[in-house]
């Protein structure tokens, strides 16, 4: 059985991003409007930090049914039960997907970041859940965009479910999802939004409008 829905909003949450909100009540915020995955991503908290705040995010998704994934440390993602781990390409060199797979078990979700073509194509070699296929458009994450051209082609030749992100916004959104992309996945468009509720109904109104099933 798919480990996936067929149409995400997945929200990568990240403290840094944030205004002036904490990033666990935008989460809960978030979850409340019906996100479909939660990435806990921070780069900055200590161990005890990142273990406080990944047990109420998992708390909290497991309670409204929201897949909660955990960025870049399958350990963490293991003592946490989370429903899975996001790694990137670097995180890779020091966790191979065989060994994250060992780690986790067959029933946990493993997502990767890829950035071009050849790295999806590399990607389907791995035993994964979905890849991550992006910066599409500028963002703070990175330094770099690869645009909407590849999206197409990524899509056709992933052999597991393709999460678009970067830079992505409401205005920017249909150009994504008119390549055929129906997983999409945000930062700052949500983090820093006035209303967070709202603007997750309005994203997932929008990415839904795409497909009928859901
Ligand atoms: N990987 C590629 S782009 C990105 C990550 C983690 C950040 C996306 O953030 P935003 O604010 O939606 O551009
Ligand atoms: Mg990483």
């Amino acid at each position: 059985m798919a480990k996936l829905k067929s149409t995400n909003l997945y929200l990568v949450a990240s403290q840094q991003y944030c205004r002036n909100k904490n990033i666990l009540e935008i989460a809960k915020e978030a979850v409340s409007a019906k996100i479909d995955i939660l990435q806990m991503r921070e780069k900055n908290l200590s161990q005890k930090e990142l273990l406080d705040l990944g047990r109420a995010l998992a708390e909290l998704c497991k309670r409204n049914k929201v897949k909660f994934i955990v960025n870049d440390d399958p350990d963490l993602a293991k003592t946490l039960n989370a429903d899975g781990v996001h790694l990137g390409q670097e995180d890779i060199l020091t966790f191979p997907i065989k060994d994250v797979r060992t780690i986790l078990g067959q029933e946990k979700i493993i997502g990767l970041s890829t950035h071009s073509i050849e790295q999806v194509k590399t990607a389907n070699s791995l035993d994964l859940d979905y890849i991550g296929f992006g910066p599409i458009f500028s963002t703070k994450a990175k330094s770099y965009t690869i645009g909407t051209d590849e999206i197409e082609q990524a899509l056709k030749i992933s052999k597991v479910p393709v999460i678009i992100i970067g830079g992505i916004t409401t205005a920017n959104i249909r150009q994504v999802l008119d390549k055929g992309a129906t997983n999409i996945a945000v930062i700052r468009e949500i983090v820093q939004a006035n209303n967070v509720k709202e603007k997750v109904v309005q994203l997932k109104k929008i990415i839904k409008g795409q497909k009928n099933e859901n």
